[in-house]
C-alpha cells in the first residue's frame, strides 16, 4: 500500500536518482493540500452512514428497476450488500484521500472485483453511477466547507475508470 510520497520515493529509488525539481514540487503540493485533504475526509466520517443512504436512494430513484423484482439490488439482502458495496467504496476513497494515490484502492478494492461482480451478475452501469452519485453528494458537502473539490475526485474518479475498463 503506497502513498504519495511512497510511491514517488520508490521511483526515484528505482532509477538511484536524487529528488529533482519535479519531486519537490509534487512533494510541496502533497503538503500543501494535506490539511485539506484531511478535512475533507473529516466531513465524510462525520456523516458517512447518511451520506451511503443518500447516494443509494439516489441512486435508485434514478434505476428503480435496480429494486424490483428481477432488479440487482432486489431483495433485503441484496439492497444491503449494495449499500454496503457503496459503504467500502466510501470508506476506502477516505483512505486514498488522506494517501494523495490510488494504490489502496487498486489493492483493497478493484483487484479480483470484476470476477465478482460477473459470476454474480451485479451490474457495472449502476455501479459507475453510485460511486458517482456518492462523489456528488461529497463534493456539495466539501465545497460548502470551502474546501477544493478536486480533492474528492480522485479517488471516485479512479474507481470509475477502473469499473468502465472492466466492463468492456
Ligand atoms: C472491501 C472490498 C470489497 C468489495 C468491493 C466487495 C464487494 C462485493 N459485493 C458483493 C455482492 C453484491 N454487491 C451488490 C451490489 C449492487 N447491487 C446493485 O443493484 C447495485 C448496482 C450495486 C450497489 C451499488 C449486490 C446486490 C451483491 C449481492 C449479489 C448476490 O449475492 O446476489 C460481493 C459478494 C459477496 C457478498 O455478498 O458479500 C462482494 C465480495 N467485497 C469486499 O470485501
Amino acid at each position: 500500500m503506497r502513498d504519495a510520497v511512497t510511491s514517488l520515493i520508490k521511483n526515484y529509488d528505482l532509477t538511484g536518482r536524487y529528488l529533482d525539481r519535479n519531486a519537490i514540487d509534487d512533494l510541496k503540493a502533497y503538503f500543501r493540500t494535506g490539511n485539506a485533504r484531511v478535512q475533507a475526509v473529516r466531513i465524510i466520517n462525520s456523516d458517512a452512514a447518511a451520506i451511503v443512504r443518500q447516494a443509494g436512494l439516489a441512486l435508485f430513484d434514478e434505476n428503480p428497476e435496480l429494486i424490483r423484482p428481477g432488479g440487482y439490488a432486489y431483495t433485503t439482502r441484496r439492497y444491503a450488500a449494495c449499500l454496503r458495496d457503496m459503504d467500502y467504496y466510501l470508506r476506502y476513497a477516505t483512505y486514498a484521500m488522506i494517501a494523495a494515490d490510488s494504490d489502496v484502492l487498486d489493492e483493497r478494492v478493484l483487484d479480483g472485483l470484476r470476477e465478482v461482480y460477473n459470476s454474480l451478475g451485479v451490474p457495472i452501469g449502476p455501479t459507475v453511477r453510485g460511486i458517482q452519485i456518492m462523489k456528488d453528494v461529497i463534493r456539495e458537502r466539501v465545497a460548502e466547507a470551502g474546501i477544493p473539490t478536486f480533492i474528492v475526485d480522485q479517488p471516485f474518479d479512479h474507481m470509475s475508470r477502473s469499473f468502465s475498463e472492466i466492463s468492456v
